[in-house]
């Protein structure tokens, strides 16, 4: 700047722009602190919901608040000061922000606007949220998973869509046999006219009938000692009624070590029915006959008064450890597989298989 006979000229080097009425940082802080102690001091004061909203408006009203207006004077700060003055600022909303919501707590007891509201009743029950549930079935797979991993038997998968050599080559199901009926089976015919891979057609693929399945997949993959347990869907083209629906699930088990024996297999399937349906609960097997097991049983337990049948079970035939390299003069296994929506059934008196897949939630709401 220089001065010519009084007139005033602006320097043509570059100086820091500074508005007109600069306010030094030292000003902006000192109207900053004592907005604050001022605010603050009303909303302590402030002894109902009227006088409470007076201050608000006054302090921290959004067109002519005293913060706003103060906020303005940033323009004046020179440049330099220009960070400081915003973190001053920003710490001065925020300490009367608080001041006003904690005499909103202390006032209106937290409720804030609702509180304010002469219509609003605290005493009215609130709004109750519909929480969602596990479908029964699920519950019952996550309990019987449970139970079974206690027992030291971990979860194990296979695939829904199996091929033929493991949902019955593999499990000595011979090429003869009815079990092997295309009118007892959902074959996928789409995926094999469709693949001219001639291995299609001799093991061709089908929706997995059993979870003895994956006793072969786990097998052929994993050396003795074996202990896992299968839960899953399987399908049939079983005619519906109040016991039997075409897909259903199956708890799968296999135990596979030296010298296991029936024994172990009764002893298991009484743990297992007495941890999931409570008390002592007596297990029976009767002669019967599954092409992979040697011998074969169904089990049966004693519940409300009366044999239940649980499912298959047996020995794992010396043919299908074979099948899987095992040697079976060194090991030998058992092996069940259970109906998990008849299990399900018993322990909540569901009479009919169809309530749990028609998916009404007046009927699943229950469990
Ligand atoms: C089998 O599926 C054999 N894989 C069981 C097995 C495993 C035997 C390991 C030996 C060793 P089964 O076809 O009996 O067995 O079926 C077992 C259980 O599935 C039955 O006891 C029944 O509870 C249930 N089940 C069978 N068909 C249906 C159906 N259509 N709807 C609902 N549950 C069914």
């Amino acid at each position: 700047m220089f001065m010519t006979d009084g007139l005033y000229q602006p320097s043509l080097t570059r100086q820091p722009i500074m508005s007109a009425t600069a306010m030094p940082i030292e000003e902006f802080v000192k109207q900053l602190d004592e907005l604050a102690h001022r605010a603050t001091t009303a909303f302590e004061v402030a002894t109902d919901a009227d006088s409470l909203d007076e201050a608000r408006v006054q302090f921290l009203g959004a067109k002519r608040g005293e913060f706003k207006s103060l906020q303005k004077n940033m323009g004046a700060v020179p440049g330099e000061s220009k960070k400081e003055a915003g973190m001053k600022l920003n710490a001065v909303k925020k300490t009367i922000q608080l001041a006003f919501e904690d005499a909103q707590v202390r006032l209106l007891g937290g409720a804030g606007e609702a509180a304010k509201d002469p219509e609003f009743d605290p005493t009215l029950p609130g709004h109750s949220f519909r929480v969602g549930k596990l479908h029964p079935i699920t519950q019952t797979i996550n309990e019987l998973k449970d139970i079974m991993g206690r027992l030291g038997f971990t979860p194990a998968e296979g695939p829904e869509v199996e091929d033929d050599h493991h949902n019955f080559e593999a499990l000595n199901i011979p090429r003869s046999h009815p079990a092997r009926d295309p009118l007892d089976n959902f074959y996928l015919s789409v995926a094999q006219s469709q693949n001219n891979d001639s291995t299609l057609a001799d093991n061709p693929l089908l929706m997995r009938s059993q979870t003895s399945t994956v006793q072969i997949r786990v097998m052929e993959n994993t050396e003795p000692p074996i202990r896992i347990v299968s839960l899953g869907r399987v399908y049939r083209p079983d005619e519906t009624d109040a016991t039997h629906y075409p897909m259903f699930h199956q708890i799968e088990g296999l135990m596979v070590d030296q010298n296991v024996t029936l024994a172990d297999l009764k002893t298991v399937l009484h743990l297992f029915a007495t941890n999931y349906l409570g008390n002592d609960v007596p297990v029976r097997i009767r002669p019967s006959f599954f092409p992979f097991t040697e011998p074969s049983v169904e089990a049966d337990y004693f519940w409300n008064g009366k044999w239940v049948e649980f499912g298959g079970a047996g020995i794992v035939d010396p043919n299908v450890l074979r099948s899987v390299g095992y040697d079976p003069e060194k090991y030998s296994g058992f092996a069940f597989g259970l109906g998990i929506e008849r299990l399900c059934m018993i322990r909540h008196q569901i009479t009919d298989i169809r309530y749990l897949f028609t998916n009404d939630v007046r009927f699943l709401r229950q469990f």
